[in-house]
């Protein structure tokens, strides 16, 4: 029998890396925060009576002990059980906004999941297998591109501190204890179900708002954005989630670059996703007061506000995957074009 846990399987990754576990025929186990409403829910839906939920927190170490323990002792003779640590505050802006809780959920969680799983005994640890969903914000302020494994971090947000802290500690108790952990160095991935506050699920649902806008001769929406000439790696969460997945299916554990090895920028995301309706965006005036204005019409679509810069930008991120595509065999199945239109499907 194989047993999965996933930290944050009501995210984007978590919802997809479920659904794949599920089909592969593991028993999959995950942790829900509480919540006053139980919106968090949506993303699995349709497969609820398929998975194991219980209440926890990554902030709460003996909850995850207890479950961890709870797993193991209700699955007499488990073949391996693979731990998920995909729960993060996940967002970079937010970050410079509660930068103690991000390293509390993002930094020390991760700490208390691997002291969880060093109270066990050899033989239980020998079975267990870790990733951490490690991030392409490391190398923040990039020293070498394309980023590859050995490019060194350079962090620029709390968020990205706190992911290199975890980082280190999985390679820590990796080379130390000899536990079964790697790391995912994962560049920005994508889908229908990412988080409305991140950059591309905010242009997709802006340019679907402007659409549905000119349907009924109404023109007062403009999609407000930060610094839209940064430069993003972008793939889709269905490709990233296997990656995962192939990780732990390694005779040794190692760490990994999944990305795809295009960058664009913001900007060009916004045109593309606009020609895909039908717009042609024409760019006028400059930073701030630059805006993006639809050929045709000459209306503004598009317009900057500061208050979504943030205090430290990564202004370039394309990665290197050669040692997932040689190694684990990795393959994506998704270019930036198909992301766009899943994500307005
Ligand atoms: P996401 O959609 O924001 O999901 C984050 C998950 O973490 C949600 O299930 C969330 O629960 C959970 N969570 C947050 N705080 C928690 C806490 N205190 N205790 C327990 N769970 C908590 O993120 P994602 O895009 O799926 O990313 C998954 C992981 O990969 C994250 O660690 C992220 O930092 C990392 N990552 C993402 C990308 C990317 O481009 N997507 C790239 C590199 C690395 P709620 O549903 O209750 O909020
Ligand atoms: O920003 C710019 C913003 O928030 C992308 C997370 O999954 O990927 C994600 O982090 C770019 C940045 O993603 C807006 O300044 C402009 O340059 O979509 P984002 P991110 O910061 O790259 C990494 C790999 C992770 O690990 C993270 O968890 O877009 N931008 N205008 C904007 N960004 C947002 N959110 N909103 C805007 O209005």
């Amino acid at each position: 029998m194989k047993l999965a846990f996933i930290t944050g399987i009501t995210g984007q990754d978590g919802s997809y890396l479920a659904e794949l576990l599920i089909e592969k025929g593991y028993k999959v186990y995950g942790i829900v925060r509480r919540t006053s409403l139980l919106y968090s829910y949506s993303r699995l839906d349709h497969i609820r009576d398929k998975i194991h939920l219980e209440y926890g927190d990554m902030s709460d170490g003996s909850s995850l002990t207890n479950y961890i323990t709870s797993i193991i002792n209700n699955n007499d003779n488990f073949e391996v059980f693979e731990i998920y640590n995909l729960a993060a505050q996940s967002h970079v802006q937010i970050s410079f906004e509660i930068p103690e809780y991000t390293s509390l959920i993002d930094g020390i969680g991760t700490l208390k999941l691997l002291e969880s799983i060093r109270t066990f005994k050899k033989d239980i640890q020998d079975k267990i297998r870790f990733y951490q969903a490690g991030t392409s914000e490391m190398y923040g302020a990039v020293l070498e591109t394309p980023q590859k494994e050995t490019t060194p971090f350079n962090p620029q947000s709390p968020y990205a501190c706190a992911k290199v802290y975890s980082h280190f500690l999985v390679k820590n108790y990796r080379e130390g204890y000899g536990m079964f952990t790697c790391n995912g160095i994962l560049f920005n991935h994508e889908s229908p179900r990412r988080g409305a506050n991140f950059v591309t699920m905010k242009i997709v649902n802006g340019v679907k708002k402007i659409v549905e806008q000119e349907k009924e001769n109404i023109n007062d929406y403009i999609l407000t954005l930060g610094n839209i000439d940064s430069k993003r790696d972008w793939g889709h969460s269905k490709d990233y989630v296997y990656g995962m997945w192939l990780m732990l299916q390694q005779d040794k554990p190692d760490d990994y670059v999944l990305a795809t090895g295009h960058t664009y920028s913001v900007r060009e995301f916004i045109e593309k996703s606009f020609s895909m309706k039908g717009f042609e965006i024409e760019w006028n005036g400059e930073g701030i007061n630059e805006v993006g204005i639809d050929k045709r019409t000459q209306r503004i679509l598009v317009k900057i506000d500061e208050k979504y810069f943030r205090p430290c930008e990564v202004d370039l991120l394309l990665g290197d995957a050669t040692k997932a595509e040689t190694d684990l065999g990795w393959e994506r199945k998704y270019d930036l074009d198909k992301l766009i239109v899943d994500m307005f499907d």
